[in-house]
């Protein structure tokens, strides 16, 4: 079998567009729209030789794909490596990386430890630390969006939601950069990203042990359901890896995301401002016009099809989520960012059995930063270019000078 990347190289199959791109090259990480505009002008389904893959860049077959995870498994990785031919960097995590019925357990847990109530519990903390941070940026002539206030505060409230004794926040952005670099190819930036994994894997393990964690936290209820005989001990640990793993980064981008658009969009932040109510589905279209998780593969476990195109066997399916948030097809007009949209269906927190299991402490989370912003900031002002920072399955910023102005 010839392997490329990790996985099979298959041949282009018949009736797919074969297009010569590299999608993970750090100019398109960084400026992805004419990519994804593109990609959907050339079909349902495309073979990219680079990387012998095929991506879907279309609403339909995004989430077609995406949500069928009889067809198209995770337990195979969800990044270019499969695992049936490619030993994982890391153990594999027991949420992200299996199929049902597997899946089915650990998710239930999962579902329970982040479920609303315990988002709603952590409300209150999560509206106090925003209003210290902010009345501090308040204070500030100007200052980086990115170190200052989008790494800030998750890595203030997450580890405390979490329940850990210490949370290191270097450490845990560097960590959930590592993890989504890790689903692209071995290039350049995966490989910088990696340099430093055995000193960070090793502290990320300590972190997730029982006796790291208070109790009351979102960490020990893990190991509650441990105590209850839903999961082993060995298991909750995974788990907490994988809040680790994916509840830092993840935030860290969706406010340095949001404080992008409504830096661009001064007629839309003024609409949140005068109704504040509206934080909520802001976020959502912040979420479908900036895609925090640009991409996620999917490996076919049987030859099938889509859109009428033959898929074979162990075929790597690059799921362009970032693209399917801007199908005109799906959404009208997708280039407009607008706060009243309600973009119902959006696929930034995926579809189907992995849809985002920890979207409502996401959304917890954004809710105060927004309300807490509408309330105090009158505007905020993007200074100068803002820098993105390539990542292989983010794309998050990585340096935006910003002014708040105050209300
Ligand atoms: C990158 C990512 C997303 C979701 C879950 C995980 C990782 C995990 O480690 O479980």
């Amino acid at each position: 079998m010839t392997m490329i990347e990790g996985h099979r190289a298959i041949a282009p199959p018949k009736g797919a567009a074969v297009w010569d791109i590299d999608p993970y090259a750090p100019e398109i990480l960084s400026n992805p729209e004419p990519y994804y505009t593109q990609l959907r002008a050339m079909g349902p389904v495309v073979f990219i030789p680079k990387y012998a893959i095929l991506a879907v860049g279309r609403y339909d077959e995004t989430k077609e794909v995406f949500s069928d995870c009889s067809r198209f498994v995770s337990s195979r990785g969800v990044g270019l490596d499969d695992f049936k031919h490619t030993r994982a960097w890391r153990p594999p995590s027991i949420i992200l990386e299996v199929d049902p019925p597997e899946h089915t357990r650990t998710r239930k847990v999962m579902i329970k430890a982040m479920s609303p109530k315990v988002a709603a519990s952590q409300r209150d903390m999560f509206v106090q630390t925003a209003e210290e941070m902010i009345d501090d940026l308040l204070n500030r002539d100007s200052f980086d969006a990115v170190s200052e206030f989008a790494e800030r505060f998750p890595t203030t409230v997450f580890p405390k939601a979490v329940g850990m004794k210490d949370g290191n926040p270097r450490h845990l952005v560097d960590y959930g950069a590592m993890v989504f670099n890790s689903l692209g190819p071995d290039n350049p930036i995966r490989q910088a990203s990696l340099e430093r994994a055995p000193e960070i894997i090793a502290w990320i393990g300590q972190a997730c042990a029982r006796e790291r964690l208070l109790p009351g936290g979102m960490g020990e209820m893990l190991y509650a359901a441990a105590d209850a005989g839903e999961i082993t001990a060995e298991e909750a640990g995974f788990l907490v890896r994988s809040f680790l793993s994916a509840g830092v980064d993840t935030t860290v981008t969706g406010i340095g995301n949001a404080l992008f658009c409504l830096g661009r969009n001064h007629d839309e932040y003024d609409q949140l401002r005068a109704d504040p109510t509206l934080s909520r589905q802001c976020f959502e279209e912040v979420l479908r016009y900036t895609s925090p998780v640009h991409s996620f593969c999917r490996t076919a476990n049987a030859d099938t099809e889509v859109a009428g195109i033959p898929i074979a066997e162990s075929s790597k399916m690059l799921c362009v989520l970032g693209s399917a948030n801007m199908d005109p097809d799906k959404w009208g007009d997708p280039e407009n960012f607008r706060v009243t949209r309600k973009p119902m269906g959006h696929l930034a927190f995926g579809v189907g059995v992995h849809g985002c299991v920890g979207q409502n402490v996401a959304r917890a989370e954004m809710d105060a930063v927004l309300r807490v912003l509408a309330r105090k900031v009158s505007r905020i002002e993007i200074i100068g270019d803002p820098v993105w920072r390539p990542n292989n399955a983010m794309h998050a910023l990585d340096r935006m000078q910003i002014r708040l102005h105050r209300a």
